[in-house]
């Protein structure tokens, strides 16, 4: 069995990949459980860029999606060759990005630019214009999403006109240049403070309260769905067979990370999706929309399969990187391996600060905030290097611990064990810091869940496996090594 061949885009705020994902089948009569491989055969680094102004000439902060977009077709190309070097043909392609992001395109599909990314301040002003004509209290009860300033729904109050134009999700805007189709991906839609969390389908009552046009956004599409085919220029440029579908996954990045949690069948799913943010919470069926869970700030997210992510954004390792890139524009390149063995060797018990507060959110000297934070809090963070790494650590898992509480009081789940998947499962000090914050053993691993589930959904979508989320993950479990750290006590 050579297995069957799947590309996965997956972009990050840090960087993205194009993979070749390889589905097999089980090993035997006793193991029916597919297997499943990922190639990483393209990387390019990504990042929120500071170069852009507006129409007006203000600064803004933005993505280069052009460029984006650009590196994705390489690495298709490097896909196509891999799989037609092994005789193999690659079945289709899936794609997910970050959040609550858009491009807005006019009928004749020309992009406007820039294409402002979330970090950008121009919510500021916005975000209390929205809660003038919809109350925060009746947007939880609609959307049942955390207040974050850069949701899409307040981007979109800070656009000088909306006129004739449609909004794509970053996902979409990708998918849309490579096959003409205009879509909204129903998990990436559920960021956008739009969605009605118990249908699943556009407020009509919040577009209009907002004064947004009804077709604002194309009609949704559900994981497993085909956008369409690649155009015949992409056929061109990459070398993939013409008819190659596009097919939804759970486009936005966390959907797609979490249906790629390797959980067991019937264990009530804890996990910490760790990149640039962390995003920590539990796996639901249905949403939580009481007023508690508003006050506790948990959003509820659109998962693949209509389930629900019930989660919270906290910091993340933004506050580790943007600090790197702070040490590195003074003329310290500091690898992260030395940091984080630097922060390791010092003490438990020093300073932290709130990792989830809105002060971090934007570019700009990290180190600094976190320190002038900690003053805050009575105390003093020193500026070498390791001490700061060591308070991001031990914020983030404190974070962690008390979000973790939180969702299990709100939701009545009782994880036996927290997962942590992304790029962040491969920091030790942070698993070992968070295990013993939260006293829940913590499985770590894969690193690469988001274009894991991004491929087991195109797999299941062509029919190389089947079942719901628990054959998914049970393939993943089949193929991936997990590393454990035991509770603090256990
Ligand atoms: P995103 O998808 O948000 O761009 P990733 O899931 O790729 O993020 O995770 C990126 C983060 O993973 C980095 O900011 C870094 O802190 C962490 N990371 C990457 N490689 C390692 C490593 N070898 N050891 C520890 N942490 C790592
Ligand atoms: C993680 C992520 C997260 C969103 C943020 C904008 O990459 O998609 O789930 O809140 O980026």
């Amino acid at each position: 069995d050579v297995g069957r061949c799947f590309a996965a885009v997956d972009v990050g705020a840090s960087s993205g990949r194009v993979i070749l994902g390889t589905v097999s089948s089980g090993r035997g009569a006793d193991d029916a459980v597919p297997r499943v491989a990922l190639e990483i055969v393209h990387r390019f680094p990504n990042g929120v860029l500071d170069d852009g102004v507006n129409s007006e000439g203000a600064k803004v902060l933005r993505w280069d999606v052009c460029g984006i977009f650009a590196e994705v077709q390489m690495g298709l190309a490097k896909v196509a060759e891999l799989a037609s070097s092994r005789g193999l043909r690659v079945e289709s392609i899936g794609i997910d990005t970050w959040a609550v992001d858009y491009g807005l395109v006019d009928p004749a599909g020309r992009l406007k630019l820039p294409v402002h990314a979330y970090r950008d301040s121009r919510t500021e002003c916005t975000v209390p214009v929205v809660h003038e004509k919809v109350s925060p209290e009746r947007l939880y009860s609609v959307t049942g999403l955390q207040f974050l300033p850069f949701t899409t729904l307040y981007q979109l109050a800070a656009e000088p006109t909306l006129e004739g134009l449609q909004a794509l999700l970053i996902p979409d805007l990708l998918a849309f240049w490579l096959t003409g189709a205009r879509r909204t991906e129903e998990t990436n839609a559920s960021t956008t403070g739009l969605l009605d969390a118990r249908t699943g389908t556009w407020s009509t009552e919040l577009l209009e309260a907002l004064g947004l046009p009804a077709g604002l956004f194309p009609e949704l599409i559900a994981p497993g769905e085909a956008y369409g085919t690649l155009l015949p220029a992409v056929v061109e440029r990459t070398g993939l067979p013409a008819g190659t579908p596009l097919i939804a996954v759970g486009s936005h990045d966390t959907a797609s990370a979490v249906a790629a949690v390797p959980a067991a069948a019937g264990e009530d799913v804890a996990y910490i999706s760790s990149g640039t943010w962390s995003l920590v919470g539990v796996e639901l069926d249905a949403p939580v929309l009481s007023e508690e869970s508003r006050a506790a700030n948990f959003t509820n997210e659109r998962g693949v399969d209509a389930t629900i992510r019930y989660l919270r954004n906290v910091g993340g390792l933004w506050l580790l990187s943007e600090s790197q890139r702070h040490w590195a524009a003074e003329g310290r390149e500091l690898p992260l391996a030395q940091l984080l063995a630097d922060a390791a060797a010092l003490p438990a018990g020093g300073p932290q600060v709130d990792a989830d507060s809105d002060e971090f959110i934007a570019p700009g000297n990290m180190p600094a905030r976190l320190a002038a934070a900690v003053e805050r809090r009575g105390g003093t963070l020193s500026d070498e290097p390791a001490a700061v790494v060591r308070c991001i650590l031990d914020s983030l898992a404190a974070a962690y611990a008390r979000t973790l509480e939180q969702a299990q009081a709100l939701s009545g789940r009782r994880p036996r064990a927290v997962h942590v998947v992304g790029g962040g499962s491969q920091n030790e000090l942070l698993c070992r810091l968070t295990a013993e914050a939260t006293g829940l053993p913590v499985l770590a691993g894969p690193v690469e869940a988001t274009a894991l589930g991004n491929v087991l959904v195109q797999a299941r979508a062509g029919g190389a496996l089947s079942g719901g989320l628990e054959a998914l993950r049970a393939a993943v479990a089949a193929s991936v090594e997990l590393r454990e750290y035991a509770a603090v006590g256990a």
